[in-house]
């Protein structure tokens, strides 16, 4: 967590921490009030039962407040969304194709792989569809996730911070081996991408043990 290898780690996982911090200290609160009322009201102490009135203030506060915090949490939520839906437009394109049970990616120039190999720092914008039934494209570490349909392309882009070898999810049971479905993005620096993508280095064994010990 707060590990921040994509442009959208940080803004997410804040987001999730003040919202669990939220909750935490409602769960807390409401679960003292209650012990703590049990206890004050039981039948030794209180043996009848006594009518209580509305407090006009009380019934103003426990809706505000909890509406507010509601309308914060959703406008947080909505930030976020947008960014992940406004693919800049120097993104670059690649397509991805899911299928039971294996990832497939083909860049501009029509260059196919079975692993995701794209540039730090650049932006990436993931064009996806499916061969057959739904899948989900997920790469947890960049906090990217998407479901991918058979009837239409959907889109995803991030930016990755780090060089590096991270690992992609299908997070969508798609049939007997969806827990196998897995393949790798291997994050490369801006020469070694250029480099593997015109094919100067075609040991490619050999950039990625550089990769995997630079991180
Ligand atoms: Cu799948």
């Amino acid at each position: 967590m707060f590990d921040d290898v994509s442009n959208f780690v940080n803004f997410f996982d804040a987001t999730f921490i003040v919202t669990l911090a939220v909750s935490v200290f409602f769960l807390v609160l409401i679960t003292f009030l209650m012990i703590f009322f049990v206890i004050k009201y039981n039948r030794k102490r209180n043996p009848r039962g006594s009518n209580i009135h509305g407090h006009m203030g009380l019934e103003i506060a426990w809706t505000a407040i909890p509406t507010i915090m509601v309308l914060i949490m959703f406008w947080f939520g909505w930030i976020g969304y947008m960014d992940t839906v406004t693919v800049p437009e120097n993104a670059m394109p690649i397509n991805v194709s899911a299928q039971m049970w294996k990832w497939g990616f083909e860049y501009e120039d029509g260059r196919k792989t079975d692993t995701l190999f794209i540039p730090v720092s650049k932006p990436v914008k993931l064009i996806l569809h499916s061969n057959d039934v739904n899948h989900s494209f997920f790469i947890p570490e960049f906090r990217v996730k998407k479901d991918v349909f058979p009837s239409y392309e959907r889109i995803v882009w991030f930016i990755a911070n780090q060089t590096g070898e991270f690992y992609i999810a299908c997070a969508e049971y798609c049939g007997m081996n969806h827990s196998n479905m897995y393949a790798k993005v291997l994050v490369l620096s801006e020469e070694n991408f250029n480099n593997w993508r015109i094919g100067m280095n075609k040991e490619e064994s050999k950039l990625l043990e550089g990769i995997t010990k630079s991180n």
